[in-house]
């Protein structure tokens, strides 16, 4: 179903097989090295949800250059705070190891997707993925991503519990927006204007998983193409 120009989402589009296999493959990206991380945001909050990245890893791409440190609330420093947000090769924010790469299945799973919801694509080559682990009480702000040099759609995975997706309007945080349900399997793409809307995770219901996947809290996998 379309939810806006270029925003489009396909209910039930990866089958039980296909979701066993992803989940199978997050939780190997999740250990260390460079695993699952809680991230700090640009604004100087904590992400509820936890993430890891394949390909670039998003987060702050340098460190205060006073205090060393990578995130921006840092009080006992009397430098200058500019801390970028962006990707890079290696977390400034983790365990200081290399991005796991980003397998050549995945973009095939990422082009497929595409097709699949918006039509006949460029054959774009996507080369980030960004997992969200949602558990317990884990939302997402809304917010908008555009640290991506391309324009090429983004790809949205989802698996376990079942969330409300908020996609806002590209001009404000606040109404107008429209609450979508994302169950396990589904799929939801962002392309053309949508690309830069405003969007979130304002709750994810617990307990709603396939009890057959085995998953306890959501996980979303966004294919991204960085342009770099
Ligand atoms: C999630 N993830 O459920 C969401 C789904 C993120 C994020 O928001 O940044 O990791 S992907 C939603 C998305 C991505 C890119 C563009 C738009 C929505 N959009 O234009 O609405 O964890
Ligand atoms: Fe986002």
């Amino acid at each position: 179903a379309r939810v806006a120009p270029g925003a489009v989402h396909v209910p039930d589009w990866l089958d039980a097989d296909a979701q066993r296999e992803l989940l199978a493959a997050c939780r190997q990206w999740a250990l260390p090295p460079a695993g699952l991380r809680t991230v700090r945001t640009p604004g100087g909050g904590t992400m509820t949800a936890r993430q890891v990245c394949l390909g670039w890893h998003w987060g702050p791409v340098r460190r205060c250059p006073n205090c060393g440190r990578a995130v921006r609330d840092n009080p006992g420093c009397p430098g200058r705070h500019w801390y970028p947000y962006g990707y890079a090769r290696t977390a400034v924010d983790g365990d200081g190891a290399p991005v796991k790469p980003f397998p050549a299945w995945l973009g095939e799973l990422g082009r497929r997707a595409a097709v699949a919801a918006l039509g006949p694509q460029e054959p774009y080559a996507y080369d980030i993925a960004l997992i969200n682990f949602y558990d317990g009480d884990a939302r997402m702000g809304m917010h908008r991503d555009s640290d991506e040099r391309s324009d090429a759609p983004v790809v949205s995975l989802s698996l376990g519990d079942t969330c409300v997706f908020r996609f806002g309007n590209t001009e404000t945080r606040a109404r107008p927006y429209t609450d979508v349900e994302l169950r396990s399997g589904d799929l939801f793409v962002f392309g053309g204007p949508s690309r830069l809307a405003f969007h979130g995770v304002p709750r994810v219901y617990g307990r709603t998983a396939p009890t057959e996947l085995g998953l306890s809290g959501r996980l979303n996998i966004t294919l991204r193409v960085s342009g770099l």
